[in-house]
């Protein structure tokens, strides 16, 4: 069986992919701050398969090497890595926004995907094997008005899905990028601060994405043959066209 460890299970993307892959059988490490539903998650999936609960902030990185480091035998071959953790914060033109906010993005977005990461693939090498997926965006492929930094980190998990993909070829390991558009998740109650209002605005109108159609895409990608990696793919909603071009009735 093979294992596999989602960064950003507690909701969402990450929590949707958790489903999915317990669909297929695979052996779970689930990762996010929320301990309670990350618990929540285990009693449900614990009845497809063997789940473990792994709760740590990404930016702390001791945290993140302590505990992917010390995980139990059964869990420690992680053969998936999938860098979901992720948010923005705030939406502001750059003259406007928040230092707190840049720096939360690029300590999480960043900062955080390469700490798991970098603790991970130690293991994958000297297996030579592993599978890691990096949600980008499609904020990791254009700049949209006042997404400034957030496209910024978006931007930069891109070119890291590129570098990895690069500098671990050869060593077994497929590396690839899924990049969605606009998905209805927790992702803008968080970017506008708990002002769900304002965050059940950006998806209306239109039907957008669900965290379930990319957690399908993902068991899509994984459950591919060895020889096969999906590089690279941007998901955007029917009514989308780019960032900025929405169909909204
Ligand atoms: P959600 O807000 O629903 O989920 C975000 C997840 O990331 C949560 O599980 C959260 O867990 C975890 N997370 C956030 N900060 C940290 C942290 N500091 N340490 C550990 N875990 C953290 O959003 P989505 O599911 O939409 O987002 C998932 C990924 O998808 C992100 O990388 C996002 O940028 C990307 N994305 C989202 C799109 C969208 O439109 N929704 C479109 C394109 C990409 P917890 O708070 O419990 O720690
Ligand atoms: C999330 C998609 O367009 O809200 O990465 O930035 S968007």
């Amino acid at each position: 069986m093979k294992t596999a460890l989602i960064t950003g299970a507690t909701s969402g993307i990450g929590k949707e992919t958790a489903r999915a892959l317990a669909g297929e059988a695979y052996r779970l490490i689930l990762c996010g701050r929320r301990e309670g539903r990350l618990n929540e998650l285990k009693e449900e999936l614990g009845k497809k398969t063997e789940v473990l609960c792994l709760s740590f902030d990404v930016r702390d990185k001791e945290e993140v090497f302590k505990k992917i480091e010390n995980l139990p035998p059964d869990f420690s071959n992680i053969d998936i890595l999938i860098n979901n953790a992720g948010n923005a914060h705030g939406l502001d033109p750059i003259q406007d926004g928040a230092i707190e906010d840049w720096e939360a993005m690029i300590d999480i977005n960043v900062k955080g995907l390469l700490y798991v990461s970098k603790a991970v693939i130690p293991g994958m090498i000297e297996r030579k094997s592993g599978h890691i997926i990096n949600i980008g965006s499609t904020a990791g492929k254009e700049v949209y008005p006042n997404g400034n930094v957030y496209c910024a980190s978006k931007h930069a998990v891109d070119a890291i899905n590129q570098g990895m993909r690069i500098d671990l070829n050869g060593k077994g390991i497929r590396v690839g990028a899924i990049n969605p558009g606009l998905v209805e998740t927790e992702f803008s109650d968080v970017r506008f601060k708990g002002d769900s209002e304002k965050a059940k605005k950006v998806y209306q109108g239109f039907e957008a994405l669900r965290p379930e159609d990319i957690a399908d895409i993902i068991r899509f990608v994984v459950t591919r043959p060895y020889h096969v990696n999906i590089a690279d793919l941007i998901v955007m909603c029917t009514a989308q066209a780019s960032s900025t071009i929405v169909d909204k009735q």
